[in-house]
């Protein structure tokens, strides 16, 4: 499964609006004889790449998401895989599609199903998919990168530098996770940033930009409306499934109770300036028991620079 999962990830930035599928076929003394994944949107599913033109009777099939069973793009990958004589399938976790009732087709034909193999992995991995099919919206995530204090900002706009080059790589592999990147006016004034993304989109609450701003020039989205939720379900309604929110502490603070994930790189720097903007600058809370409360899946090192991948709890 985790090779499936690996597999799978090889999709980002191709396969949206569809799941990241990556699949494994072993022959029936257990060898594994083919893998397949979802290249492309529109494209053959992974089982189905996984299967074509290999000899399978009695063997195993291995899928980070369950077989689908409806006719879309593509035929059911359940037909498939019953037609070439596999006598088991493991998945990793069900698909939050309703049109799909995999599990039951494969076991209505004999197959033994063994679920839930490495599910929240799973299901981390299709987190976009999962949130799109079952809420209906838009998936949203934060970006940002701070000193040990917390702090995104200094006097002198160096703050563009807070973090090392491996770190800065690493967001660009981020990025790529994500639909489209947004960011507001203020950023844009105070960095004048180059963000590589097939979608930006800039927010200008204010009317601030001129338009011949650095990022104008890689091509972005220019909004002058209200921004926040309205603007997201816009988006969605557009075919963006994911936005990344790469803002100052101001933007981070007002999203912050609508957001999904949360990517914080962390400096090992001080620079004690108290009128520098926090990463988030939301309401004063006065009682830590009325704090917002996450929780962090994961601590990654790059370089001399953490990340900390969190979520709302
Ligand atoms: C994929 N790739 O490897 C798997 C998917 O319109 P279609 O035929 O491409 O079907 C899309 C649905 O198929 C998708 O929403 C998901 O429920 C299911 N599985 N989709 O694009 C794959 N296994
Ligand atoms: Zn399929």
């Amino acid at each position: 499964m985790r090779q499936c999962i690996e597999l799978a990830k090889r999709g980002e930035g191709a396969v949206s609006p569809n799941p990241l599928v990556g699949c494994i076929v072993l022959d029936a003394a257990g060898n594994k004889i083919s893998e397949g994944r979802h290249e492309k949107y529109g494209g053959n599913h992974a089982e189905c790449n996984a299967l074509q033109g290999v000899e399978a009777q009695g063997g195993t099939l291995i899928v980070n998401l369950e077989p689908c069973s409806h006719h879309g793009k593509t035929p059911p990958c359940t037909d498939l895989i019953i037609e070439k004589g596999i006598k088991r399938v493991v998945i990793g976790m069900r698909d939050p599609n309703p049109l799909v009732n995999g599990v039951k087709q494969l076991r209505e034909a004999g197959i033994e199903v063994i679920e839930g193999v490495l599910e929240h992995e799973c299901r981390r991995l299709n987190e976009v998919f999962v949130v799109n099919k079952t809420e209906n919206r838009i998936f949203v995530a934060i970006k940002t990168a701070a000193t040990l204090d917390g702090k995104t900002a200094t006097a002198n706009g160096s703050s563009k530098w807070i973090t090392s080059e491996s770190a800065r790589a690493e967001v660009r592999n981020i990025r790529k996770r994500y639909d489209a990147i947004m960011t507001t006016s203020a950023t844009v004034l105070a960095d004048d940033p180059e963000m590589e993304h097939k979608t930006k989109i800039i927010l200008d609450r204010n009317s601030r930009l001129s338009g011949n701003e650095k990022i104008f020039q890689q091509g972005a989205h220019l909004v002058r409306g209200e921004g926040g939720i309205t603007l997201l379900n816009e988006l969605y309604e557009l075919g963006i499934m994911s936005v990344l929110i790469e803002a100052g502490g101001r933007f981070n603070g007002e999203m912050l109770e609508s957001t999904d994930k949360i990517y914080h790189f962390i400096a090992p720097k001080i620079t004690g300036d108290n009128s520098a903007k926090s990463c988030f600058d939301f309401r004063k809370i006065t009682d830590i028991n009325d704090s917002l409360n996450f929780q962090i899946d994961s601590v990654k090192h790059f370089g001399p620079d953490i990340l900390l991948e969190y979520y709302p709890k």
